[in-house]
């Protein structure tokens, strides 16, 4: 393969950035660019050791005075020889950086090409290879926890031994496929349909994680809803940091939906503030009240938003049954730093606890985040082995449909060839998350997400 380089740190200015390297005779490439103060050669540093040196342009000018380190294949990340470069972090410099390397024979790599290569080249599996987008995208600590554990090969274990005990059954059918005038029960029928049986479990338990999963990668998706002027946007910005959305005194300032992620409780949510539920005479805010219904109809958590500083209302009471309808609702009683004007503990009965909080002031808010951290708790699911990816859960919905018709088959005393041929389609499904049975155009599309230089 080529030999390619990019820059692997972010674009913004920063103290150190890196510049990196990968293919056959890169070494000799980088002898070119590098110069270690030293005066032996770059290509004789000892491996995984940090050399001081400058980088030169093609005309021998200085680029920078930098730190290089070279990493041998097979051993490297991505099985080939590596280097890298440790500059100082100006985009400029890095730059030149690549431009020097490019001069010497260097191409710039593709999305995610390190990577790829270390998977090609038998470093990781792909459950691996996708762990480290994974890790690098994650939002939430939770989420970098369960991608690292993958990145050490968890679920691809947990996989292969899945695969292993189909692949040991299909083997033991090709026999039966070639000499058709034996019986199944020559090969242990009982046997078979107890390794079906537990492949099924173990995908099955598998496959149950992935809502958990999607909540850990793109975040619950939680409505904001109460009545105009309830202190919904006030919320929102409390929660996210910053004057996201537009708060004012005028009941109904929110007209269209605002979305905006935030963690909360260590929990990461896709926060959607709406427009106040009420009988909008205003043709633009009742379209906002439209968007408020649907964006209820489609959260997982709504963040229901009580005027504590003014009578309940009927409009409240709409905005309580909209609430209610969402799978899980957390009630507050907004403006808790005035006068309070009802008993929160007469909605108790209907929504549970009514947190009393002040968004505008801030207070109460930890309260709020605890009540989020325990209606999304850790189930003791080993880390590692949640299902963040939605490619990974589709095939492995249709291994478990395979095996399901394997062992259908099996029970209904079919031919050894019908049984078969949904155990290899259950592989083949399996094969498309470890990367064992990828097709290119798969691949391709898997290293796509990837930034450059990763
Ligand atoms: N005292 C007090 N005022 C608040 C609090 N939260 C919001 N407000 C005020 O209430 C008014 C309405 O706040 P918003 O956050 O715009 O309310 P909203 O629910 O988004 O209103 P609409 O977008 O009109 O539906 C503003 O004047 C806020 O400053 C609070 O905790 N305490
Ligand atoms: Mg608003």
């Amino acid at each position: 393969m080529d030999i390619i380089a990019a820059i692997s740190t972010g674009p913004a200015l920063s103290a150190i950035g890196i510049v990196r390297v990968s293919g056959e005779g890169c070494f000799a490439l980088c002898d070119r660019v590098f110069h270690p103060l030293s005066g032996r050669p770059f290509s004789a540093a000892r491996p995984r050791e940090m050399v001081l040196g400058r980088l030169l342009d093609r005309e021998g000018a200085s680029i920078d005075s930098c730190l290089a380190v070279r990493f041998p294949g097979p051993g490297s990340y991505t099985g080939e020889d590596c280097a890298e470069f440790h500059c100082h972090g100006s985009p400029v410099v890095l730059g030149e950086a690549l431009a020097a390397l490019f001069a010497a024979g260097a191409r710039q790599a593709g999305r995610g090409e390190f990577t790829k290569r270390a998977f090609l080249n038998g470093r990781m599996d792909l459950t691996q290879a996708e762990a480290v987008i994974d890790l690098i995208e994650s939002e939430t600590a939770q989420a970098a926890r369960n991608a690292v554990e993958q990145l050490g090969g968890a679920l691809g274990r947990k996989l292969r031994t899945v695969y292993d005990a189909l692949l040991n059954i299909a083997s033991q059918f090709y026999a039966v496929v070639d000499y058709p005038d034996e019986d199944i029960p020559d090969l242990g029928r009982e046997e078979i349909l107890a390794a079906l049986t537990r492949s099924e479990t173990a995908l099955t338990a598998l496959l149950a994680t992935a809502s958990r999963g999607q909540v850990l990668r793109r975040g619950v998706p939680t409505a904001i809803l109460g009545k105009p002027n309830a202190g919904k946007s006030s919320l929102l910005n409390a929660l996210v940091g910053y004057d996201r959305a537009i708060v004012t005194d005028v009941a109904g300032t929110t007209r269209d939906t605002v979305e905006e992620k935030a963690t909360a409780g260590g929990v990461l949510l896709r926060l959607i503030d709406t427009a106040g539920i009420r009988d909008a005479s205003d043709p633009v805010e009742r379209l906002g009240v439209e968007r408020a219904r649907l964006a209820a109809a489609e959260a997982e958590l709504a963040l229901l938003v009580l005027d504590g500083a003014r009578p309940l209302t009927e409009e409240d009471r709409e905005v309580i049954r909209i609430a209610r309808a969402v799978p899980r609702v957390i009630a507050v009683q907004n403006k808790a730093d005035l006068p309070r004007q009802w008993d929160p503990a007469t909605l108790e009965a209907e929504l549970g606890t009514v947190l009393s909080l002040s968004a505008r002031e801030g207070q109460g808010l930890e309260a709020l985040e605890a009540a989020i951290a325990r209606l999304f708790p850790e189930d003791g699911t080993p880390r590692g082995e949640i299902l963040t990816n939605a490619r990974q859960a589709e095939s492995l919905s249709r291994a478990l449909a395979s095996l399901r018709g394997a062992r259908a088959a099996l029970e209904d005393g079919l031919t050894p060839d019908a049984v078969l041929s949904d155990v290899e389609r259950a592989m083949n499904a399996l094969g498309e998350v470890t990367g064992q049975t990828l097709r290119e155009d798969l691949t391709a599309r898997i290293f796509e997400r990837f930034c450059v230089g990763k």
